[in-house]
């Protein structure tokens, strides 16, 4: 397992250090205080939203040039762009909570849509108001990136009223499902499913969310026997601490269960039914457990789960991922059941500028994929844009910690 180290220890000691220092201090007092708002030392500056016109954009390679769209990057970078590991994928609009997948050869990005609505940061994410979906296509990794129209509009979800959060897709049987979580009229994030022919949508909603379902993060995985299970939660304005009593507590805990020496709060897991439109059983809560056996604690920061689930399968074992929120860490957890009990193992992606990180993994081409996001183009925790880098295996089956940084002056940096 991966020595722990402090954010600030793991960064290169050259020219960038004292912006990285910056960034893990802020990082450091945002943990101690709390607060789920921008990284302190980023600017803030106003951008205006433009209303996009339906139908496909295509997107340059990142480095080029593009014009003027929604996502207007600022004009003064807090970092040069060459000291990022990799580049935006698109750079038109912005979007984060990248759940990949590979469908006929292609390559299938369904992200968040992330906008500068007028809603000020708050610890519940309030500022998280995304209001529908675009779903990003490639031939390869590296190549044109198409962004589609809408895909689906909060408008058109009989039972959301807003905050179109990190969404997940499956395919079976000719169908494609995208699944969402979204705030309803009384303020409890559900979540939706909405189905398709194509993958880049129009998706058509169910009109009730999935009976059952609370909290947010649906990530999908279809096993090799062909059954899928839903994986899904989040904390503080995931609202997986107000759900644990079996309905919402609209005045429920705004962070965690507030005990940090006992098992920390589960993220969940379902077995789908075979038309991939509800629970087959209800959710279990997926143990995650330190290598003498013993389930993370919830005072446990730089382990314990938070939000953005994630389950891949590598050589036979079930590798379920996920963020640690508030030390804005991606780890992971293995195990030999896709239920679980899975045994932390370590890190996948160290920080990134922004507050949230939240990704997927996926097998292209031979070489294994992490897509990840970070607020690189705007520097605000708000407004996001997906990425992707190689992710590499140990030949003991652990992940390599990725650097979302490059030291100035290295080779090969901003390959995507
Ligand atoms: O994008 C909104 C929320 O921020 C997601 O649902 C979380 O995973 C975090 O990325």
């Amino acid at each position: 397992m991966p020595k722990m180290l402090r954010a600030a220890e793991r960064f290169p000691a050259d020219r960038a250090w004292s912006q990285v220092r910056t960034f893990a201090q802020a990082a450091n007092r945002e943990r101690q205080s709390g607060s789920r708002r921008s990284k302190p030392a980023l600017e803030v500056l106003p951008l205006a939203v433009l209303l996009l016109t339906a139908g496909c954009q295509q997107s340059q390679p990142a480095n080029e040039a593009q014009p003027k769209t929604e996502a207007q990057p600022k004009t003064e970078a807090k970092r040069d762009a060459s000291e990022y590991l990799s580049q935006p994928l698109v750079k038109d609009i912005y979007t984060a909570d990248p759940s990949a997948h590979v469908w006929n050869g292609k390559i299938y990005v369904y992200p968040s849509h992330d906008i500068d609505g007028p809603t000020p940061e708050d610890d519940l994410g309030s500022h998280f108001e995304m209001r529908d979906y675009r779903i990003l296509s490639m031939d390869k990794i590296g190549g044109l990136v198409t962004v589609g129209p809408v895909a689906l509009d909060v408008k058109d979800v009989p039972w959301a009223d807003k905050q179109m959060w990190a969404p997940d897709a499956a395919y079976r049987n000719g169908t494609y499902y995208l699944y969402f979580p979204a705030k309803d009229k009384a303020g409890a994030f559900r979540i939706g499913v909405a189905t398709a022919k194509n993958p880049m949508g129009p998706f058509k909603a169910q009109p009730q969310p999935i009976k059952g379902s609370y909290s947010i993060d649906p990530a999908v995985f279809t096993d090799d026997d062909g059954s899928s299970y839903i994986y899904f939660g989040g904390i503080w304005g995931g609202q997986l601490q107000r759900n644990v009593g079996g309905t919402y507590d609209p005045d429920g805990s705004k962070t965690d269960l507030g005990q940090d020496n006992k098992p920390a709060l589960a993220p969940r897991v379902a077995k789908l039914t075979g038309d991939m439109l509800e629970f087959s059983e209800a959710p279990r809560a997926i143990q995650i457990l330190d290598d003498r056996g013993k389930p993370l604690q919830g005072g446990d920061h730089d382990r314990r789960f938070f939000e953005a689930s994630w389950m891949h399968k590598y050589k036979g074992k079930y590798y379920f991922s996920y963020s640690t929120g508030d030390t804005h860490y991606l780890v992971y957890a293995v195990g030999d059941s896709p239920y679980g009990p899975f045994t932390y193992k370590g890190r996948i992606l160290d920080p990134v500028e922004g507050w949230t990180t939240h990704h997927s993994i996926v097998e292209w081409n031979g070489k294994w994929w992490l897509f990840y996001a970070d607020s690189q183009l705007s520097g605000q925790t708000r407004l996001r844009n997906v990425k992707v880098t190689e992710l590499h295996y140990n030949p003991d089956g652990t992940i390599r910690t990725i650097n979302p940084f490059v030291a100035k002056g290295a080779k090969g940096a901003a390959a995507q």
